[in-house]
C-alpha cells in the first residue's frame, strides 16, 4: 500500500483524535516501519490493518466506521496531492465514471507498484451511476467515503447505497444517485 495512504491516515488520526492517539497506536502496534512513512514509499497492507484496528481499540469506534471516515478525509488528500487529475472533471458523476479508465490509470503511471481496486460500471444516467468495486483488500467503506466526498468536492451530495456481492467485501455493488 502506498505511503500517501499511511501519511494521510496518521494526519487524520492526529486532527480528529490528537497526537497522543497517534503515538499510542504506533507504540501498541508491531510495525516493521516503526510508524515512519514517506508518501512515495510502499508498505505492507497488513500494517494499515494493524493501525486501523489499533485506532478502533483506542477510540472505541468500529473499524468499518473509521475506514469510511478515512475515505472522506483521503479524497481531499489525494486531490491536493494530484490536482491535475481532479481538474479534468466538472462533475462528480463524470469523475466516478472515469476512476477505472483514467484516474487509476494515471495513478499507476505515477506509482507503478500501486495496488488499486477495479470499478466496473453497470449503468450510468445523467443523475446516477451503478458500479461494482472489486479488490482483495475489501476496502469498500473507503470507496464509500471517497465517493461521498467526490460529491461534496463539487458542492453536491448523493444517495449512496451498497450491496455486498461477496460476504468478505471483496466485491460490492454501489448504487449512487445525485441529489438536486
Ligand atoms: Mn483511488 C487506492 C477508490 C480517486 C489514488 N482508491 C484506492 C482504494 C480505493 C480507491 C477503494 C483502496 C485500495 C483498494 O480498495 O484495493 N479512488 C477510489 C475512488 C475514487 C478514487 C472511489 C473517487 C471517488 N484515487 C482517486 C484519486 C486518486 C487516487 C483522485 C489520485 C489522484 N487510490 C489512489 C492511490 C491509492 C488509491 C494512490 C493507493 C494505492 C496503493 O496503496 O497501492
Amino acid at each position: 500500500m502506498k505511503g500517501i495512504v499511511f501519511t494521510e491516515f496518521l494526519e487524520m488520526v492526529e486532527s480528529k483524535f490528537g497526537l497522543e492517539t497517534v503515538d499510542n497506536i504506533i507504540e501498541q502496534t508491531n510495525l516493521s516501519s516503526e510508524g515512519v512513512y514517506t508518501s512515495v514509499g510502499t508498505y505492507d497492507f497488513n500494517e494499515m490493518v494493524s493501525l486501523i484496528t489499533g485506532l478502533s481499540d483506542e477510540v472505541n469506534i468500529p473499524v468499518d466506521d473509521l475506514i469510511y471516515t478515512f475515505g472522506l478525509y483521503l479524497f481531499t488528500g489525494l486531490a491536493n496531492a494530484h490536482p491535475e487529475v481532479i481538474k479534468s472533471y466538472n462533475s462528480p458523476l463524470g469523475l466516478l465514471y472515469s476512476i477505472e479508465d483514467h484516474i487509476h490509470v494515471h495513478v499507476k503511471k505515477l506509482y507503478p507498484d500501486a495496488e488499486l481496486p477495479t470499478f466496473k460500471i453497470l449503468d450510468k444516467t445523467d443523475t446516477s451511476i451503478s458500479m461494482i468495486y472489486s479488490s482483495s483488500r475489501g476496502l469498500y467503506r473507503l470507496a464509500h467515503g471517497l465517493i461521498e466526498k467526490a460529491f461534496e468536492h463539487f458542492n453536491g451530495s448523493a444517495d449512496i447505497t451498497y450491496e455486498l456481492i461477496k460476504e468478505d467485501g471483496t466485491e460490492v455493488k454501489f448504487n449512487i444517485t445525485q441529489n438536486g
